[in-house]
């Protein structure tokens, strides 16, 4: 263990920059390169990172003071091994300095391809590159800020990046109206990549003629004259250029004025953005509590919270569906009550139901199988499945038709993806079998159902069904179904409308046989008629289709010869 203390690395020539954000507690573990410190100059808010992996011992500034570079920001207890690297401190400054600064290089291409042209230049559509990020690569595109017709001046923002470290304006290297911008929020994008076209203003002071000079081309490494570099990016002339570029340059009022606008609007640094966005949050939607109205990554994580408190006051599994909350009834006042917990499995099944209730747009669809046959046929087989050790109820030839319907309409052997843009097919077909345990409802799932017989499903159905019951079933049996199929016909019922069992998109409720006069067309005849409701996802499946389903279904289980085919 070593005690290392941390210093305000080279801000690039900026001084008494203020401390807006300190991001770590006494007694925190750190790894390097986490933000300890954000601090914020003229132009542009900076993370100061940990030069080092380690455990906050004390932290010496504080919100709202100003440092400079050298002072002692922070004291870091660090391993043996990490106390022997050279001056720890100096390698997170120059990476600082690097990525905030342009390099040289930069500066040497953007100033060539920034010189004005002569007033009287014709109008030129030249494609914008990502300048020299300072060695930062495969930068984050985290904002977009103009579009396709804008007019723009040289030096305004044309989207923002942003690296670990800093996000920054790349600005248009000269005036002119946007033709197209190439590239999107959430893009990676590295020095050269393209990400748009600007049409320069002809005759405007600042149209580039050097978009087809050598310089340039160098530089980009593209053969194409079109192409142009945009000027360094304006995060280089924040707190560590603003003195290494000259007073006058026009981006950095173009940034100062993008910062402002961006403050009006949110005002957070990179890491609370990153923050942000791995958590989802729209920063617009949080209360700022920072120095000029900053989001800081407590008022993120505040939020979360109210988020997620907002979401659990519903009643249960019901989430933020805006529903309100069932009323708290007192039901002693009505008679002798007991309140008992509710098992695990009973809680997960009712937000489950709720979560799938409310989600899926349900169709139900009825009809009744005529299956007098199929019942001689198992009644035939009892005695020689009950030789193997089996019974043979209805229910596997239920699992053995309805694979055979989802093979014939795989429209139903589907799950939706959760980007509301694609849809899953599947190539094989697993059945979910809900089974009434004294614990609650269980669902395990029959793999493969169409490539097994009708003896091996009798089997591993009552296998399945016995386990649920003695509570052995394990997560991966209830997995992976593509179907459902609920039957209560041992127990009673004409008809009921079962509730998808997302994702899966559709799920077969099974009510108990009862015999019917079917008119033959010279009588009335009794025949044995199973009443089955297909619920469905109507997101993904049509009517036609459930149709289709439904009708083959009906036709199988009435006769089972079809099986074969
Ligand atoms: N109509 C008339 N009788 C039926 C029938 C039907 N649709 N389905 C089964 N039966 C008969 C069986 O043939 C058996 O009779 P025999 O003993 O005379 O042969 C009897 O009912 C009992 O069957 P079972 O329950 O032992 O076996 P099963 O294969 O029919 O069902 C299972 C297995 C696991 C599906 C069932 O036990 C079960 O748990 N069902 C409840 C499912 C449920 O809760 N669904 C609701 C979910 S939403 O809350």
């Amino acid at each position: 263990m070593a005690k290392e203390v941390i210093k305000v690395p080279d801000l690039g020539g900026a001084d008494q920059v203020d401390v807006i954000e300190i991001s770590v507690s006494v007694g925190d573990t750190v790894a390097a390169e986490d933000a300890l410190i954000v601090v914020e100059g003229d132009k542009a808010s900076m993370d100061v990172p940990a030069p080092m992996a380690g455990k906050i011992l004390s932290i010496s500034v504080a919100v709202g003071d100003k440092v400079s570079e050298g002072d002692v920001i922070a004291e870091i207890e660090t391993d043996a091994a990490a106390a022997d690297t050279p001056e720890p401190a100096a390698a997170p400054e120059q990476e600082v300095a690097a990525e905030q600064a342009p390099s040289s290089e930069a500066e040497s291409a953007s100033a060539d391809s920034d010189t004005p042209a002569p007033a009287g230049a014709a109008a030129q559509e030249l494609a914008v590159q990502v300048p020299d990020l300072g060695g930062a690569d495969a930068v984050d595109v985290i904002e977009i800020s103009v579009q396709p017709g804008d007019e723009v001046a040289e030096g305004d923002s044309l989207i923002v990046v942003e690296g670990d470290k800093a996000s920054m304006d790349v600005p248009a290297p000269f005036a002119g109206t946007v033709v197209s911008i190439d590239v999107k929020e959430g893009d990676k994008v590295s020095t050269g990549d393209q990400l748009g076209v600007l049409k320069s203003a002809g005759g405007a002071k600042a149209a580039p003629q050097k978009a087809d000079s050598k310089p340039v081309e160098e530089a980009s490494g593209q053969a194409e004259s079109s192409r142009i570099e945009s000027s360094a990016p304006v995060a280089s002339s924040s707190i560590s250029s603003a003195s290494e570029e000259p007073p006058a340059a026009p981006q950095k009022d173009h940034a100062l004025e993008r910062d402002l606008r961006v403050s009006a609007e949110v005002y957070a640094g990179p890491a609370v953005r990153k923050l942000a966005r791995e958590l989802g949050v729209t920063l617009s939607k949080v209360k700022p509590s920072g120095p000029r109205n900053r989001v800081t990554k407590d008022d993120l994580h505040a939020y979360v919270k109210e988020q997620v408190k907002k979401a659990e006051s519903g009643s249960v599994g019901i989430g933020t569906t805006g529903i309100a909350k069932m009323p708290e009834i007192d039901f002693s006042q009505f008679g002798p009550i007991r309140t008992e917990p509710m098992s695990k499995i009973h809680k997960l099944t009712a937000a489950n139901m709720a979560r799938n209730w409310l989600n899926v747009p349900h169709v139900t669809q009825f009809d009744d199988a005529d299956i007098t046959e199929l019942e001689e046929f198992r009644k035939s087989m009892k005695a020689e499945a009950e030789k193997r050790g089996v019974k043979l109820t209805p229910v596997p030839f239920l699992l053995k038709a309805v694979a055979a319907a989802l093979r014939a309409e795989p429209s139903f052997n589907v799950s939706l993806h959760n980007d509301g843009e694609h849809i899953v097919r599947k190539d094989y077909v697993h059945i979910g079998m809900a089974v009434d345990t004294p614990k609650g409802l269980m669902v395990p799932v029959i793999r493969d159902v169409d490539k097994k017989g009708l003896y091996d499903l009798a089997e591993e159905a009552s296998a399945m069904a016995l386990a649920a019951r003695d509570g052995k079933l394990k997560p991966r049996d209830m997995q992976g179904a593509c179907f459902t199929i609920s039957s209560l016909g041992a127990i009673g019922g004409k008809g009921f409308t079962p509730i998808v069992n997302a994702p899966e998109v559709g799920i077969l409720g099974v009510s108990k046989l009862s015999v019917q006069p079917l008119w033959n067309g010279k009588e009335f005849v009794p025949r044995q008629m199973l009443p089955l409701a297909l619920s469905y996802d109507h997101r993904a499946v049509n009517g036609g289709d459930a149709g289709r389903f439904m009708t083959y279904l009906v036709s199988v289980l009435s006769d089972v010869r079809k099986l074969l085919l």
